[in-house]
């Protein structure tokens, strides 16, 4: 798409239209969704990035009955395991003092909500996270206090430096200047969006972060509304990428409503890549990707650069989407 008629057909209207309307429409979604219940394309989830096989373990769990949020958690879970990815979970990259800190979000079709945020120790944050949604009377918990809580929970304590990324960061350490690059090599946040056989929706994000990081850093993952939202009225989505970013503008959120109001989960995400690029003139300089899903198991994805690839599990097929993206460079 040309550059000039993708940020006009990307006006930004949606969110800004009067109360009246979006509460009409509002209820619209509402009445629809009820009808179409039974409409969904099946059960169906899908993640960010090339993760197979974590998209495949939550497809399998959603068809053999499991809840929407039951299947997200045990997706983001193969990557928190995998000590070969460096940007989520056990093996993640750590920040630029060495220390390895987690952050994490889930929603579930409820719209109750959890976090943890630069968590130490714990590789199933996504875990955590449910359990602060579950077991406390708060969406949040960071730092020490999350580690303390995932401990009166059972959780492990367990080192989440690997050897590999320690030399790696030993190695970053000598180049001296910080120069936070993202995402279009190496960074690979896991958000997944769930549609149950009930057809209710559900979502889950996990990661490392920007790797070595100022210590305490925290970027989109963990925040309800910028890395992840759903609205089991009308679908939900997920961010990877540039946190700073995704935080300024909410994009989850954003995506949602934009659902909401008309969009199909492809032009949501558009619209979102949208409100990035033309805010800020760097653009060419980080990635972010957005994937949505509404109700019925459409779903959509876009992003800034090439290179990004999300799964999609619907029908027993599990596929890798390589979407279309805003910046080209040759243009
Ligand atoms: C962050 N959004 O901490 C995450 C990083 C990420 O793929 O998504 N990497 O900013």
């Amino acid at each position: 798409m040309e550059r000039r008629n993708f940020i006009k057909k990307a006006t930004l209207t949606g969110v800004g239209l009067a109360v009246g309307t979006s509460l009409s429409r509002c209820t619209d979604v509402k009445n629809q969704s009820n009808q179409q219940q039974n409409l969904t394309k099946g059960p169906t989830a899908i993640c960010t990035w090339r993760f197979t096989k974590a998209n495949a373990v939550a497809g399998k769990a959603l068809m053999q009955g499991k809840s929407a949020l039951d299947a997200a958690i045990e997706g983001v879970q193969v990557e928190e395991d995998n000590l070969k990815n460096t940007t989520v979970g056990k093996g993640g990259a750590p920040d630029r003092d060495g220390n390895v800190t987690l952050d994490a979000c889930v929603m579930n079709p409820k719209g109750d909500c959890g976090a943890v945020a630069c968590v130490e120790n714990i590789t199933h944050v996504a875990a955590l996270a449910r359990k602060v949604m579950e077991e406390t009377p708060h969406v949040m918990l960071a730092g020490k206090g999350a580690e303390d809580f995932a401990y009166s929970q059972g959780f492990k304590k367990e080192e989440l430096l690997t050897q590999s990324s320690k030399s790696a960061w030993q190695t970053w350490k000598k180049s001296s200047k910080y120069n936070p690059i993202i995402n279009i090599e190496n960074h690979d946040t896991i958000g997944m969006l769930t549609l149950d056989e009930k057809g209710d929706i559900a979502g889950a994000c996990s990661t490392s972060g920007l790797s070595y990081k100022m210590r305490g850093r925290v970027g989109d993952s963990p925040i309800i509304g910028a890395g992840l939202f759903i609205d089991n009225q009308v679908g939900g989505a997920v961010a990877t990428g540039m946190g700073e970013e995704v935080l300024k503008t909410v994009g989850s959120f954003l995506i949602v409503e934009l659902m909401r109001n008309g969009k199909t989960p492809q032009e949501a995400c558009e619209e979102a890549i949208a409100r990035i690029v033309n805010k800020n003139q760097q653009y060419k300089a980080f990635q972010i990707a957005y994937i949505a899903m509404d109700k019925q198991g459409n779903t959509g994805a876009y992003c800034i650069h090439e290179g990004f690839t999300y799964m999609k599990y619907q029908n027993g097929e599990n596929i890798a989407i390589s979407p279309d993206y805003y910046y080209h460079p040759k243009s």
